[in-house]
This record gives C-alpha cells, sequence and structure tokens, in this order.
C-alpha cells in the first residue's frame, strides 16, 4: 500500500448507483399535463400510455404496471396460486424470499452456479420434493439465468417457471427480452436501476387471463364499482411514476451503452490484478444491460479481504456494497428455513462479492481513479 496516500479521496460522493434523471423540462411537459387534468393514480392516462409504450418496447402483449417491485412479484405469485414450496436462491436481495413469505410459501434455497451466480439447475432438480409447486430463479445483476435448463426441469415436474428480473431490464438473448421467459416475470424499475420510475415494477406473463386476475389483486379487488371479487391490496402504479418510466424509455440505449463503457474500462483495468476474480464475459447471444459490476476478492491474493477494502474504500468516499451479503437464508426471520444443502458456491462468493459503482453520469475518469486506488490497496 506504498503510494496510497498519493491518491486523493474523491470530493463528493461516489455511490454504488445512482438514477438518471432525465432533461427536467421534459418531466414538467407531463407534470403540467398531469396539473390539468387532476388524475394523479388508478390507472390515469400517463400509465396507460406508459404501458401502451412499454408493450411496444418489449414487443410483449401481457404486462402489467405496478408501484414497486416487490408487490408485483407478491401479486404475480399470488395470481399464479403458488403453494406449498418453491425452490429459490439466498443470493438475492430479501425481497426474492419476502414475496414467497407474505403468500405463506415455504422459500427452499439451493446454491447458486460460481460464473454468474445464478441458481444452480442441477441443485434445483435435486430439491424438487411432492410439495413443490414452482423455481423462482433472480437474474441476478441483470445475468440471464440458465434458461434451457430451467425450463427443461419445470416442464418435467410440471412446476411454474418464475423469474425475479428485478436487476434484468433491457436484457436480451437472441434479440428477444428476457421478459418471454418463464411463466412470469417480475422488473423494478425502483431508482437504483439502470432504468426506473422513481420506484416501479413490471410483471410480465404467457398467460392472457393472468391479467384481469393481477389487475384486481393490485386494486383491492374491485371487478367493478361494487363488485370486490378477492381480497386484493394497493399496489398501483401512480401517473408521477408512470410519467418518469415514459419519460425514461427513450434513453434506455443511451444508458447501457454508457454503463457497458464503464464495465469495459473496470474489466481491462482490474482483471489481471492478482486476487480480483470477474465474471466470465457472457455467451454472444446475450445483450446484456450492465446492471451491477460485481468483482470478487480473494483475501490471499489480494491481500487485504472484501470487507477491509470495502471499508477503506470509503475512505476515498467511495461507497460500494456488498450485495449480497448476507445470505437471505442468513437473515434473522429466514435463519429457521431448513436448507438440505450446504450451499457451498453461495457462501463463498456472499463473502467476496463486492458490487463497484456503475450509473450513467459516473465520469470514465473517475471510474479510472476509483481502479487505480483499488489497484494501490493491494502494493
Ligand atoms: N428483487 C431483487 C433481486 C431486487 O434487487 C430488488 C430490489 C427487488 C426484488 C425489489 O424491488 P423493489 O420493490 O425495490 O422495486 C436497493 C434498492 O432499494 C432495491 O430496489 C434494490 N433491489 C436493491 C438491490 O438495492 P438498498 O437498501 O441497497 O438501497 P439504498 O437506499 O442503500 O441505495 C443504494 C445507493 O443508491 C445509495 O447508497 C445511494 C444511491 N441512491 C439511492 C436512492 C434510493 C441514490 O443515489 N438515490 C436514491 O434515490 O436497496
Amino acid at each position: 500500500m506504498a503510494n496510497i496516500k498519493k491518491i486523493k479521496p474523491f470530493e463528493e460522493p461516489i455511490y454504488v448507483a445512482r438514477p438518471f434523471m432525465p432533461p427536467l423540462d421534459e418531466y414538467v411537459r407531463g407534470l403540467e399535463e398531469i396539473w390539468g387534468n387532476r388524475w394523479l393514480t388508478n390507472n390515469g392516462p400517463v400509465l396507460q400510455r406508459y404501458t401502451k409504450e412499454m408493450r411496444d418496447f418489449l414487443d410483449l402483449e401481457n404486462i402489467a404496471m405496478f408501484n414497486n417491485g416487490t408487490l408485483a412479484l407478491q401479486i404475480g405469485l399470488q395470481g399464479l396460486g403458488i403453494s406449498g414450496e418453491v425452490i429459490t436462491t439466498p443470493f438475492s436481495f430479501v425481497a426474492t424470499t419476502h414475496a414467497l413469505h407474505w403468500n405463506k410459501i415455504r422459500p427452499v434455497f439451493c446454491d447458486i452456479e460460481p460464473d454468474h451466480y445464478t441458481i444452480d439447475p442441477e441443485k434445483v432438480e435435486a430439491a424438487v420434493t411432492p410439495w413443490t409447486t414452482a423455481i423462482l430463479a433472480v437474474h441476478v445483476f441483470g445475468y440471464p439465468c440458465n434458461l434451457d435448463a430451467l425450463a427443461d426441469i419445470a416442464r418435467r415436474y410440471n412446476l411454474k417457471l418464475i423469474y425475479d428480473a428485478a436487476h434484468a431490464f433491457g436484457v436480451k438473448i437472441d434479440g428477444k427480452s428476457i421478459a418471454q421467459y418463464g411463466d412470469l416475470t417480475m422488473f423494478s424499475f425502483h431508482a437504483t436501476k439502470l432504468y426506473h420510475s422513481l420506484e416501479g415494477g413490471m410483471l410480465t406473463f404467457q398467460n392472457p387471463s393472468l391479467k384481469t386476475e393481477v389487475d384486481y389483486l393490485k386494486n383491492f379487488g374491485f371487478k367493478n364499482e361494487v363488485e370486490v371479487v378477492m381480497p386484493g391490496t394497493n399496489a398501483k402504479m401512480n401517473e408521477m411514476q408512470a410519467l418518469m418510466g415514459l419519460t425514461m424509455l427513450k434513453y434506455v440505449p443511451q444508458l447501457i451503452e454508457k454503463r457497458r463503457a464503464i464495465t469495459e474500462l473496470y474489466r481491462e483495468q482490474l482483471q489481471s490484478i492478482p486476487g480480483i476474480h470477474l465474471p466470465p464475459l457472457l455467451s454472444d447471444e446475450i445483450d446484456y444491460n450492465y446492471a451491477y459490476f460485481p468483482i470478487e476478492i480473494d483475501e490471499q491474493e489480494f491481500r487485504i479481504s472484501r470487507d477491509q477494502l470495502y471499508k477503506k474504500l470509503k475512505e476515498y468516499n467511495i461507497f460500494t456494497r456488498r450485495y449480497f451479503y448476507p445470505l437471505i437464508c442468513d437473515f434473522a426471520c429466514y435463519r429457521n428455513v431448513p436448507v438440505a444443502d450446504p450451499l457451498k458456491t453461495a457462501r463463498r462468493v456472499a463473502k467476496r462479492i463486492l458490487t463497484l459503482p456503475i450509473y450513467y453520469d459516473l465520469a470514465l475518469e473517475d471510474v479510472q481513479k476509483l481502479c487505480d486506488i483499488i489497484i494501490e490497496m493491494r502494493r
């Protein structure tokens, strides 16, 4: 660590994520319309326009919008009538498992693959029991799950296949949106995501009859003014959220392109540093969205631990995150869930993972400086 003090800390904090803000005048123009028509929520005109544009964007008919991704997933599970046990990953944001819990479904945690941290299909198959009704897999960091293998298991055991694609907006496989895979997919449009609607969520699904069900569920179960057909909740997207989502949509290619440039610079600078392990490049058929930039720190080789690096970076005003540590199964509320699998890979990754800052407004010079700081720390 000889020269480390030569590099000055960043003057402004560098966070792991920062929302892209579209030109204010574009949002204000939309706000003027909302002010004028005094329609703020409950399937207003902006949401209707947004939903239509999103359908075109994804080339997908069956979509439903929500006020956040967590409620979208909860409602999706309920709409599909999932019960009993669901096989899922412990290496995700805790909301993935919470959505099961709120539906009184037992999570069955199984291990992940070492390269891109998605659920390991072999472990999924080994975890199937007579009570299993579905697989809830996560395209973690936007890395697509092993779609074919999971679809094959789901078909053979007659399970529903549900994807938490909170990180995967904009990802395509063979030119087709990742939204088109599985029975049901949830996206998060939270402020920290590459594309956002302030907060927001979306479900995409194969079976068109699910649309009516989830629309009832997100609006208290109302069928019309006088009929409530199920005990729904309130998970509607409001007009300000819809306006942000609508305003942002045309910027998606530009947002992804900037993140690609940041990712390339990180890779170029960090790939040969002993003790830093980068996920392998994705195969050619995948158009990635560069949602996150995770690295793994091997304490022996890097000479300081992941946690020491995380702390030291803060001294430089750099706020990385240990997504996803602790594993979900290690949080107090899930610690008593029986885990048959030792979760060897997930446990190793959770100890070593660090996600570095990546967002549209992050200057490449700052990425370079950040890499210099990391590299100097090993010396
Ligand atoms: N499934 C998965 C796999 C998910 O990752 C998530 C959410 C969900 C489901 C649930 O979707 P939602 O219900 O949220 O739509 C953040 C986000 O709040 C959460 O949406 C996200 N995953 C998770 C991975 O990250 P925290 O607790 O780490 O957020 P926070 O507030 O510490 O923000 C991180 C950094 O972002 C801050 O250090 C600064 C920056 N930031 C944050 C906000 C909110 C800003 O610059 N501006 C902001 O407005 O969870």
